[in-house]
């Protein structure tokens, strides 16, 4: 009854102490993370610049979209379903992304788009940064996937009511959003993984 297990790490035991291994051991975590990016540029007339980064993090996905050159204020940031920022008002980019069939939100209710980010503040030298970790979206395939979808920056501050836009008038910036490749993998210090946060002592 117990001498399987005693052989298990009895052999575990002569193999961890075997000099000089013949492969790097099958770790299957030495990715980094997945991340995905958009340049963010003018429509509507605006002169807005910027850009949104998406990564993978442990239970979803962090977002940062940075602008700068953009009026100060609020704006609404929200992830539309087409990743088409062709047209000059970004119309192309269709509505907002919404594998849920939930109804229009702030990124706090109950019910909102998946790529409901809510209101950026944008000081009088024109930059603004929002960041946001969410649950709700992928950067690898699937029907939550950002890749392949357009982030878009909105001439007002969306009112989380208004359905299905949160009222927030124009589109002043629009990205594609397009998955990244991975960077190279690798095991010893100062690869991707362990993640640094996690290797701190
Ligand atoms: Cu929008
Ligand atoms: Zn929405």
């Amino acid at each position: 009854m117990y001498r399987v297990p005693c052989r298990f790490i009895l052999c575990a035991g002569l193999m961890a102490g075997c000099g000089h291994a013949p492969e790097a051991p099958p770790t299957a975590p030495t990715l980094a993370p997945l991340t995905a990016g958009a340049m963010i540029e003018a429509r509507s007339g605006s002169s807005l610049a910027g850009e949104a980064t998406f990564t993978e993090v442990e239970g979803g996905v962090k977002v940062v979209v940075t602008v700068r050159s953009a009026p100060a204020g609020s704006h609404a940031v929200h992830i539309h379903e087409k990743g088409d920022c062709s047209a000059p008002d970004a119309a192309s980019a269709g509505p907002h992304f919404n594998p849920d069939g939930h109804s229009h939100g702030g990124p706090g209710d109950a019910q909102h788009h998946a790529g409901d980010f809510g209101n950026m503040e944008v000081g009088e030298d024109g930059g603004g940064t929002l960041e946001i970790t969410t649950s709700g979206l992928t950067i690898a395939d699937g029907p939550r996937s950002v890749a392949g979808r357009a982030i878009i920056v909105h001439e007002k501050a969306d009112d989380f009511v208004t359905q299905p836009t949160g009222n927030a008038g124009g589109r002043i910036g629009c990205g594609a959003i397009a998955r990244r490749a991975r960077s190279s993998p690798g095991s010893g210090p100062g690869s991707p993984w362990p993640r640094p946060w996690a290797a701190s002592p």
